[in-house]
Protein backbone atom coordinates (compact mmCIF):
# COMPACT_ATOMS: atom_id res chain seq x y z
CA UNK A 1 0.00 0.00 0.00
CA UNK A 2 3.00 2.42 0.83
CA UNK A 3 4.08 2.14 -2.16
CA UNK A 4 1.50 2.93 -4.27
CA UNK A 5 -0.02 6.30 -5.31
CA UNK A 6 -3.61 7.58 -4.24
CA UNK A 7 -4.82 7.74 -7.47
CA UNK A 8 -3.71 3.90 -8.22
CA UNK A 9 -5.45 2.61 -4.94
CA UNK A 10 -8.79 4.15 -5.84
CA UNK A 11 -9.09 0.59 -7.48
CA UNK A 12 -9.08 -1.25 -4.54
CA UNK A 13 -12.21 0.07 -3.56
CA UNK A 14 -15.60 -0.28 -4.47
CA UNK A 15 -17.28 2.41 -2.21
CA UNK A 16 -17.86 5.94 -4.23
CA UNK A 17 -16.89 8.45 -1.85
CA UNK A 18 -13.69 6.43 -1.13
CA UNK A 19 -12.59 6.33 -4.97
CA UNK A 20 -13.91 9.92 -5.36
CA UNK A 21 -11.34 10.94 -2.78
CA UNK A 22 -8.75 8.98 -3.67
CA UNK A 23 -8.90 10.88 -7.14
CA UNK A 24 -9.53 14.44 -5.49
CA UNK A 25 -6.18 13.50 -3.49
CA UNK A 26 -4.39 12.55 -6.72
CA UNK A 27 -5.71 15.56 -9.10
CA UNK A 28 -5.13 18.37 -5.77
CA UNK A 29 -2.04 16.83 -4.79
CA UNK A 30 -3.50 17.34 -1.75
CA UNK A 31 -4.24 14.21 1.17
CA UNK A 32 -5.25 17.86 3.74
CA UNK A 33 -8.70 17.92 4.98
CA UNK A 34 -9.44 21.01 7.28
CA UNK A 35 -11.27 20.61 10.17
CA UNK A 36 -13.20 23.91 10.52
CA UNK A 37 -14.39 24.03 14.07
CA UNK A 38 -16.06 27.46 14.27
CA UNK A 39 -19.54 28.52 15.36
CA UNK A 40 -20.76 31.27 13.18
CA UNK A 41 -22.49 30.89 9.52
CA UNK A 42 -20.18 33.54 7.75
CA UNK A 43 -16.72 32.59 9.58
CA UNK A 44 -16.96 28.64 8.65
CA UNK A 45 -17.86 29.49 5.13
CA UNK A 46 -15.14 32.54 4.94
CA UNK A 47 -12.41 29.75 6.52
CA UNK A 48 -13.72 26.89 3.63
CA UNK A 49 -13.07 29.54 0.92
CA UNK A 50 -9.63 30.44 1.96
CA UNK A 51 -8.67 27.20 2.65
CA UNK A 52 -10.40 25.37 -0.28
CA UNK A 53 -8.04 25.54 -3.12
CA UNK A 54 -5.41 23.36 -1.06
CA UNK A 55 -7.79 20.42 0.84
CA UNK A 56 -9.04 17.25 -0.48
CA UNK A 57 -11.64 17.41 2.52
CA UNK A 58 -13.42 19.52 4.38
CA UNK A 59 -14.31 18.20 7.93
CA UNK A 60 -17.50 19.74 9.90
CA UNK A 61 -18.87 19.44 13.07
CA UNK A 62 -22.26 20.92 12.19
CA UNK A 63 -23.69 20.71 15.31
CA UNK A 64 -21.35 23.71 16.63
CA UNK A 65 -22.88 25.97 14.26
CA UNK A 66 -24.65 28.63 16.49
CA UNK A 67 -26.92 30.20 13.43
CA UNK A 68 -27.53 27.09 11.49
CA UNK A 69 -30.14 27.08 8.70
CA UNK A 70 -30.37 24.94 5.70
CA UNK A 71 -29.46 27.22 3.29
CA UNK A 72 -25.76 27.21 4.82
CA UNK A 73 -25.42 23.32 3.35
CA UNK A 74 -26.08 24.70 -0.12
CA UNK A 75 -23.60 27.09 0.08
CA UNK A 76 -21.49 24.84 1.88
CA UNK A 77 -21.89 22.64 -1.21
CA UNK A 78 -20.79 25.50 -3.69
CA UNK A 79 -17.90 25.50 -2.52
CA UNK A 80 -17.11 22.05 -2.82
CA UNK A 81 -17.68 22.08 -6.40
CA UNK A 82 -15.92 25.72 -6.39
CA UNK A 83 -12.65 24.74 -4.84
CA UNK A 84 -13.26 20.95 -5.77
CA UNK A 85 -13.08 19.26 -2.42
CA UNK A 86 -14.97 16.38 -0.34
CA UNK A 87 -17.32 16.81 2.94
CA UNK A 88 -16.62 15.04 5.68
CA UNK A 89 -19.12 15.20 8.88
CA UNK A 90 -17.31 14.33 11.87
CA UNK A 91 -20.51 13.58 13.72
CA UNK A 92 -18.96 10.29 15.53
CA UNK A 93 -21.83 8.19 15.90
CA UNK A 94 -22.23 6.09 19.14
CA UNK A 95 -25.25 5.09 19.44
CA UNK A 96 -27.79 1.98 19.07
CA UNK A 97 -28.43 1.60 15.20
CA UNK A 98 -32.00 2.61 15.08
CA UNK A 99 -31.14 5.80 16.83
CA UNK A 100 -27.54 6.20 14.83
CA UNK A 101 -29.88 5.89 11.64
CA UNK A 102 -32.43 8.66 12.37
CA UNK A 103 -29.49 10.85 13.82
CA UNK A 104 -27.54 10.26 10.07
CA UNK A 105 -31.18 11.00 7.90
CA UNK A 106 -33.20 13.39 9.79
CA UNK A 107 -33.44 16.20 12.13
CA UNK A 108 -32.39 19.58 11.44
CA UNK A 109 -29.12 18.91 10.04
CA UNK A 110 -30.00 15.49 7.51
CA UNK A 111 -26.34 14.48 7.50
CA UNK A 112 -26.60 12.25 4.87
CA UNK A 113 -27.93 14.00 2.70
CA UNK A 114 -25.26 16.45 2.00
CA UNK A 115 -21.96 14.52 3.91
CA UNK A 116 -20.00 12.55 1.90
CA UNK A 117 -18.09 11.08 4.59
CA UNK A 118 -18.91 10.06 7.94
CA UNK A 119 -17.47 8.39 11.02
CA UNK A 120 -18.72 6.29 14.04
CA UNK A 121 -17.60 4.89 17.22
CA UNK A 122 -17.14 0.75 17.25
CA UNK A 123 -18.54 1.11 21.35
CA UNK A 124 -21.92 -0.18 20.57
CA UNK A 125 -21.01 -2.91 18.68
CA UNK A 126 -20.92 -3.95 15.01
CA UNK A 127 -24.54 -3.13 14.07
CA UNK A 128 -23.89 0.50 13.52
CA UNK A 129 -22.51 0.21 10.55
CA UNK A 130 -25.73 -1.78 8.53
CA UNK A 131 -27.76 1.08 10.23
CA UNK A 132 -26.04 4.12 8.65
CA UNK A 133 -24.87 2.22 5.56
CA UNK A 134 -28.87 1.80 5.12
CA UNK A 135 -28.99 4.85 4.20
CA UNK A 136 -25.71 6.45 3.26
CA UNK A 137 -25.23 3.66 0.62
CA UNK A 138 -27.52 4.14 -1.65
CA UNK A 139 -26.31 7.94 -1.68
CA UNK A 140 -22.71 6.69 -2.62
CA UNK A 141 -21.55 7.68 1.13
CA UNK A 142 -18.89 6.55 2.98
CA UNK A 143 -17.86 5.54 6.63
CA UNK A 144 -14.90 5.58 8.97
CA UNK A 145 -15.01 3.62 11.95
CA UNK A 146 -12.84 5.25 14.94
CA UNK A 147 -10.49 3.04 15.51
CA UNK A 148 -7.73 4.91 17.57
CA UNK A 149 -8.18 8.52 19.03
CA UNK A 150 -5.73 11.11 18.88
CA UNK A 151 -6.49 12.42 22.77
CA UNK A 152 -4.22 11.75 25.62
CA UNK A 153 -5.83 8.37 27.69
CA UNK A 154 -7.98 7.09 24.82
CA UNK A 155 -9.44 3.97 25.62
CA UNK A 156 -9.86 3.19 21.59
CA UNK A 157 -6.56 0.87 22.26
CA UNK A 158 -5.80 -2.76 21.93
CA UNK A 159 -8.28 -4.90 21.71
CA UNK A 160 -10.47 -2.49 21.29
CA UNK A 161 -8.98 -1.01 18.68
CA UNK A 162 -8.53 -4.65 16.69
CA UNK A 163 -12.56 -5.67 16.83
CA UNK A 164 -13.25 -2.04 15.50
CA UNK A 165 -10.89 -3.26 12.43
CA UNK A 166 -12.67 -6.60 12.52
CA UNK A 167 -15.90 -4.95 11.93
CA UNK A 168 -14.77 -2.53 9.16
CA UNK A 169 -13.51 -5.68 7.41
CA UNK A 170 -16.94 -7.15 7.27
CA UNK A 171 -18.09 -4.42 5.97
CA UNK A 172 -16.24 -3.46 2.91
CA UNK A 173 -19.14 -2.11 0.77
CA UNK A 174 -19.46 1.17 3.18
CA UNK A 175 -16.78 1.60 5.60
CA UNK A 176 -13.95 2.85 3.77
CA UNK A 177 -11.02 3.61 6.18
CA UNK A 178 -10.38 4.54 10.04
CA UNK A 179 -10.09 7.38 12.23
CA UNK A 180 -6.61 6.48 13.93
CA UNK A 181 -3.12 7.55 14.52
CA UNK A 182 -1.24 4.51 12.13
CA UNK A 183 -1.99 1.83 9.38
CA UNK A 184 -4.42 -0.82 10.40
CA UNK A 185 -4.21 -3.29 7.54
CA UNK A 186 -3.84 -6.47 8.88
CA UNK A 187 -4.98 -5.48 12.44
CA UNK A 188 -7.29 -7.92 14.96
CA UNK A 189 -6.44 -11.00 12.65
CA UNK A 190 -6.20 -13.96 15.06
CA UNK A 191 -7.58 -17.71 15.07
CA UNK A 192 -11.13 -16.57 15.57
CA UNK A 193 -11.45 -14.05 12.77
CA UNK A 194 -13.52 -15.39 10.02
CA UNK A 195 -12.84 -13.30 7.34
CA UNK A 196 -9.14 -13.62 5.67
CA UNK A 197 -8.37 -10.07 3.94
CA UNK A 198 -7.20 -10.27 0.84
CA UNK A 199 -3.66 -9.86 0.29
CA UNK A 200 -4.02 -6.09 -1.08
CA UNK A 201 -6.25 -4.99 1.94
CA UNK A 202 -6.51 -1.27 1.56
CA UNK A 203 -8.59 0.85 4.69
CA UNK A 204 -7.91 4.77 3.93
CA UNK A 205 -6.62 6.39 7.41
CA UNK A 206 -7.47 9.62 8.40
CA UNK A 207 -5.59 10.95 11.11
CA UNK A 208 -6.21 14.17 13.33
CA UNK A 209 -3.75 16.01 15.64
CA UNK A 210 -1.65 17.63 13.54
CA UNK A 211 0.49 21.16 14.28
CA UNK A 212 3.48 21.88 13.04
CA UNK A 213 4.78 23.44 16.25
CA UNK A 214 2.77 22.81 18.88
CA UNK A 215 2.66 19.40 21.06
CA UNK A 216 -0.33 19.80 22.45
CA UNK A 217 -3.53 21.76 23.94
CA UNK A 218 -4.82 22.35 27.37
CA UNK A 219 -7.62 19.66 27.17
CA UNK A 220 -5.50 16.63 26.12
CA UNK A 221 -5.35 16.51 22.13
CA UNK A 222 -1.67 15.68 20.91
CA UNK A 223 -0.26 16.94 18.09
CA UNK A 224 2.80 15.27 15.74
CA UNK A 225 3.83 16.92 12.63
CA UNK A 226 3.01 15.45 8.54
CA UNK A 227 6.24 13.99 8.35
CA UNK A 228 5.71 11.65 11.50
CA UNK A 229 1.94 10.91 10.40
CA UNK A 230 2.30 10.50 6.17
CA UNK A 231 5.76 9.35 6.39
CA UNK A 232 6.33 7.52 9.86
CA UNK A 233 3.13 5.96 10.33
CA UNK A 234 1.83 5.44 6.62
CA UNK A 235 -1.40 7.52 7.45
CA UNK A 236 -3.13 8.62 4.26
CA UNK A 237 -4.96 12.08 4.77
CA UNK A 238 -3.54 14.93 7.93
CA UNK A 239 -6.51 16.36 9.38
CA UNK A 240 -5.63 19.93 10.38
CA UNK A 241 -7.88 22.48 12.43
CA UNK A 242 -6.44 24.92 15.02
CA UNK A 243 -3.29 24.74 13.25
CA UNK A 244 -4.61 26.36 10.10
CA UNK A 245 -7.72 28.67 11.41
CA UNK A 246 -6.02 29.75 14.41
CA UNK A 247 -7.94 31.56 17.42
CA UNK A 248 -9.47 34.27 16.30
CA UNK A 249 -13.25 34.88 15.98
CA UNK A 250 -12.13 36.72 12.74
CA UNK A 251 -10.27 35.11 10.00
CA UNK A 252 -7.42 36.37 8.63
CA UNK A 253 -7.48 35.70 4.99
CA UNK A 254 -4.47 36.01 4.02
CA UNK A 255 -2.79 34.22 6.87
CA UNK A 256 -5.56 31.14 6.66
CA UNK A 257 -4.83 30.16 3.15
CA UNK A 258 -0.74 30.59 3.05
CA UNK A 259 -1.27 28.17 6.50
CA UNK A 260 -3.28 25.83 4.47
CA UNK A 261 -0.88 26.01 1.84
CA UNK A 262 2.37 25.25 4.46
CA UNK A 263 0.43 22.44 5.56
CA UNK A 264 -0.69 20.96 1.56
CA UNK A 265 2.81 21.14 1.12
CA UNK A 266 4.29 19.54 4.07
CA UNK A 267 1.67 16.15 3.59
CA UNK A 268 2.08 15.89 0.20
CA UNK A 269 6.11 15.86 0.53
CA UNK A 270 5.79 13.56 3.45
CA UNK A 271 3.57 11.06 0.86
CA UNK A 272 6.11 11.66 -1.77
CA UNK A 273 8.92 10.58 0.51
CA UNK A 274 7.24 7.44 1.03
CA UNK A 275 6.42 6.49 -2.59
CA UNK A 276 9.87 6.92 -2.59
CA UNK A 277 10.85 5.33 0.22
CA UNK A 278 9.02 1.77 -0.28
CA UNK A 279 9.17 1.90 -4.39
N1 LIG B 1 -10.64 14.66 16.29
C1 LIG B 1 -9.48 14.65 17.02
N2 LIG B 1 -9.00 13.45 17.49
C2 LIG B 1 -9.63 12.28 17.23
C3 LIG B 1 -10.81 12.34 16.49
N3 LIG B 1 -11.28 13.51 16.05
O1 LIG B 1 -8.86 15.71 17.28
O2 LIG B 1 -9.13 11.22 17.62
C4 LIG B 1 -11.21 15.89 15.70
C5 LIG B 1 -11.66 16.94 16.69
C6 LIG B 1 -11.39 18.23 15.93
C7 LIG B 1 -10.23 17.91 15.03
O3 LIG B 1 -13.04 16.77 16.95
O4 LIG B 1 -12.50 18.55 15.11
O5 LIG B 1 -10.23 16.49 14.87
C8 LIG B 1 -8.86 18.32 15.53
O6 LIG B 1 -8.79 19.72 15.66
P1 LIG B 1 -7.43 20.52 16.00
O7 LIG B 1 -6.48 20.26 14.84
O8 LIG B 1 -7.87 21.93 16.10
O9 LIG B 1 -6.90 19.97 17.30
Amino acid sequence: ILSQTYGKRAEHFDNVAAKDLLLTMERKKSNLCVSVDVTHSQHFLDVIDAVGPYACLIKTHIDIIEDFEPSLITRLQDLSTKHDFMIFEDRKFADIGNTATLQYSKGVHKIASWAHVTNAHSVAGPWIIPALASVGLQLGRGLLMLAEMSSKGSLATGSYTEATVRMAREHRDFVIGFIAQRRMEGVGLNASSDIVPPEDEDFLVLTPGLQLDVTGDHLGQQYRTPKEVVLEAGCDVIIVGRGIYGKSEHIDVQSTASLAEKYREAGWSAYEERLKKYS
